[in-house]
């Protein structure tokens, strides 16, 4: 391998190994992977899935592809003999910018798993060239900034291929680029990324205001550009069908060129719709079919059905998209008569208004087009999709009972084990042997190991080491020092009320007034949270705000700093949580029960043995079943409970707040003199009186049990032989949470493709 390197770094640079930098060693690197790549097959057969999403947050690149080609030991062991190393020269990586959360890491691991188990299956989505913004701090508050990851040398290809998307006030031409993805030990798919030629980077002027009517410059900017106005909305239209055309010309291209016939699309074609940002390709693929393939309305639909499945990530109503009839006439006119055909067929079967897909403020809920006109509809975790078989589209339930079905989502161990955990990896190999890799079930064979002590405690040392590896990442990046003797209790996700950062800022304040008053806990305690807010969403600033000024009152505080530090560490993203995971004691998963579909970030932090401290919402059920109630801490009000106070309306934050101290004093803390001599009156009392008169999920709710539970989890931790038993258990049972596993069950229900 070593000989390998050297030619390319010879052949690009005329260095070798030792005396290039990391940037031109990563390059180099970048370069011998894709050719290694370009030698493996292209999967192939008579059907293939495509899958379709807004986001793919794909993370870097490098150390994963390595993985896959069973060639990350080699190559890490010839820079090792050169000096040199391959964590330093991931630092050189960018890191794509193509995804904001969960439903984008979610769709960049069923890619993974895809090309791991065999299925020709790509995905289809946008080459943002800034994608989600850049955070930066600035007195204690989230600025937005750019995110300029793309590189002239990259895993992007240019495939030369480009299509025409027409829209009601222009045409543009649309520029294909392809990243091979590698599945482990077999072949190659490909994710499309879609672009246009005129786009200019530089009408980006402050943070990441520009001119959103400029579509021509502006089409491939940004991700979720903010939709606060009309030409904001409008925006988002044009990408979205800016994706979904260049995808379906793509796909009919593609089917047309094998000489298959376009009648029988479904034998052929699996659309996969990732939540409803994609959902105009289902009239689209109608348009194309009828205009420019000679079918009849009646035949484009029927295939239509046949072919596109969706997939419901969220049952939050403000993220299910309802777009205003007129907005979408500007856009996309050629789209409103299939539309309209669409919503009439509906109409003149159903009288339920409620399943109607134009409602009566003429606005076109994209949800209800894929329900009706696609084969199969999923949620993402068990209790998510009884929620919306019996609750949120029970309606649609009755309807068409047959094509509602569960997919609890998953995770590529390649990545969240093998890759940032490689220490953990080899160590379970060395017990286990290798199996795990392509069957992650056996993993439950480390349970013969729950009495062994020395395994266990190979186990608390391997966390031990991952924890002052990050402490050494923090004390650099954050300029925080941590004591790597406390206990790291970790929350890190998007920022939102639902899943209730607020929460556990509360938890830390009132752990803060126990200490003044005096009060010491056994052990020291560090919290750490990373997260980005919407910039249009008021009140998630406001919980950065408040987190980052307790950060500095804590940190600074002689008699509390001891026992607690707090960092919010800044620009959260797939590398970041790459460092975090592995050195995680305690898994913050503490959204109001109904509320988080599934989670995927509690599944990496069991892999990596952590303990769940959670609410029974979205996947945290599985693992509580899984792991049994001595393995994961959990508290709060179920969801049944939750979506009655709802229905009924009866929940008041306001009387929880008025009858417990304990409650009333962490929330007061939020305007004491104290917190407001540092922060920001507005952000700060705009936060309080939320708390206090809306509290729209119910943080109060579960306030007082998540302190009880809370404290009890970390009483357990001084217990080392009882809690290594712990992370031994999530670490034995988290095989289910393959995405391997999710991909085989999407195959068989739904795609059905044979292997
Ligand atoms: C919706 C919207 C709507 C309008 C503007 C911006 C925007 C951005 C994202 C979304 C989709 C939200 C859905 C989502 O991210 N769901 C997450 O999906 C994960 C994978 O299934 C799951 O684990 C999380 O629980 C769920 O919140």
């Amino acid at each position: 391998m070593e000989g390998k390197i050297n030619a390319v770094t010879m052949e690009l640079w005329n260095k070798q190994i030792q005396t290039c930098s990391d940037k031109e060693l990563y390059i180099a690197l970048l370069e011998l992977t894709k050719r290694l790549m370009g030698q493996k097959k292209i999967l192939s057969g008579p059907k293939k899935v495509y899958y379709i999403s807004a986001e793919f947050l794909i993370g870097k690149l490098l150390s994963n592809n390595l993985i896959n080609l069973k060639i990350y030991g080699d190559v890490d062991e010839a820079l090792r003999k050169n000096g040199r190393s391959l964590a330093g020269i991931e630092e050189a990586e960018p890191e794509p910018s193509l995804g904001n959360g969960g439903l984008g890491r979610l769709a960049a691991c069923f890619l993974d798993s895809m090309a791991t188990l065999g299925i020709p299956g790509d995905g289809i989505g946008l080459n943002y060239h800034f994608g989600l913004f850049k955070q930066v701090f600035k007195d204690y508050k989230q600025c937005a900034i750019k995110n300029d990851w793309i590189e002239k040398k990259g895993w992007l290809n240019d495939t030369g291929i480009t299509y025409e998307v027409a829209f009601g006030d222009r045409k543009v031409k649309s520029k294909l680029y392809d990243i091979d993805v590698i599945g482990y030990e077999n072949g190659l798919n490909k994710l499309h990324l879609f672009d246009i030629e005129t786009v200019d980077e530089t009408i980006v002027k402050d943070g990441i205001d520009f001119d959103k009517e400029a579509i021509e410059k502006n089409l491939t900017l940004f991700l979720y550009p903010d939709d606060s106005d009309e030409a904001g909305n409008l925006l988002r239209i044009y990408q979205q069908y800016f994706m979904v055309s260049s995808g379906a010309q793509m796909i009919l291209m593609d089917v047309k060129s094998k000489g298959m016939d376009l009648h029988k699309l479904d034998k052929y074609v699996s659309i996969q719709i990732n939540d409803t940002h994609p959902t105009m390709v289902i009239p689209e693929l109608i348009r194309l079919l009828t205009e420019k393939e000679g079918f009849s309305m009646k035949e484009a639909i029927s295939v239509v059905s046949k072919t596109c499945a969706y997939t419901n990530h969220t049952i939050l109503s403000e993220a299910l998209e309802k777009w205003p009839l007129a907005y979408l006439e500007k856009v996309v006119p050629q789209l409103i008569p299939i539309i309209k055909e669409l919503d009439r067929l509906v109409v003149r079967k159903y009288r339920d208004e409620r399943v109607w897909i134009i409602d009566e403020d003429e606005r076109v809920h994209m949800a209800h087009i894929d329900i009706h006109y696609g084969y199969s509809i999923n949620g993402v975790a068990a209790l998510h999709t009884d929620i919306l078989k019996n609750s949120e589209l029970k309606h649609f339930y009755d309807i068409y009972p047959e094509k509602f079905n569960n997919k609890t989502n998953g995770i590529t161990f390649r990545r969240w084990l093998m890759s940032c955990n490689p220490e953990l990896s080899g160590y379970i190999s060395s017990m286990i042997g290798d199996g795990w890799k392509k069957d992650a079930d056996e993993l439950k064979k480390l349970l013969g190991f729950k009495a062994d002590n020395k395994v266990l405690e190979g186990i608390a040392r391997i966390k031990s080491d991952k924890k002052k590896e990050l402490a050494t990442y923090i004390k650099e990046k954050e300029n925080v020092i941590l004591n790597t003797d406390s206990i790291f209790d970790i929350q890190i996700k998007r920022m939102h009320e639902y899943k209730r950062q607020q929460m556990n800022a509360l938890y830390i304040i009132h752990k803060y007034l126990e200490i003044k008053s005096g009060v010491k806990p056994v052990r020291p305690m560090t919290f750490i949270f990373g997260a980005k807010a919407a910039p249009a969403y008021v009140i998630a600033q406001d919980i950065i705000h408040l987190l980052l000024v307790l950060q500095e009152i804590i940190n600074n505080d002689p008699e509390v700093s001891p026992y607690i530090k707090l960092v919010m560490v800044e620009n959260y993203n797939v590398s970041y949580a790459e460092k975090l995971i592995p050195a995680c004691d305690i898994s913050e998963q503490i959204s109001l029960a109904s509320k988080e579909a599934s989670g995927t970030g509690n599944m990496k932090f069991m892999l990596n043995g952590a303990v769940t401290l959670g609410t029974m919402d979205g996947a945290n059920v599985e693992i509580y079943d899984l792991v049994g109630k001595d393995n994961i801490y959990v508290f709060g009000k179920d969801s049944d409970t939750v979506i009655k106070h709802y229905e009924k309306a009866d929940y008041i934050s306001k009387d929880y707040y008025k009858n417990s101290k304990v409650i009333k004093d962490a929330v007061d803390f939020i305007v004491s003199d104290k917190v407001l001599k540092v922060g920001d009156k507005v952000n700060l009392e705009r936060l309080y009186n939320e708390l206090l008169n809306k509290d729209w999920f119910m943080t109060l709710l579960d306030l007082e049990e998540y302190i009880k539970v809370k404290d009890k989890a970390f009483a357990d931790y001084e217990n080392k032989d009882e809690w290594n038993k712990k992370m031994l258990a999530n670490i034995a049972m988290a095989g289910f949470f393959s995405s391997d596993r999710t991909i085989a069950e999407y195959n068989k229900d739904i795609w059905k493709i044979s292997l």
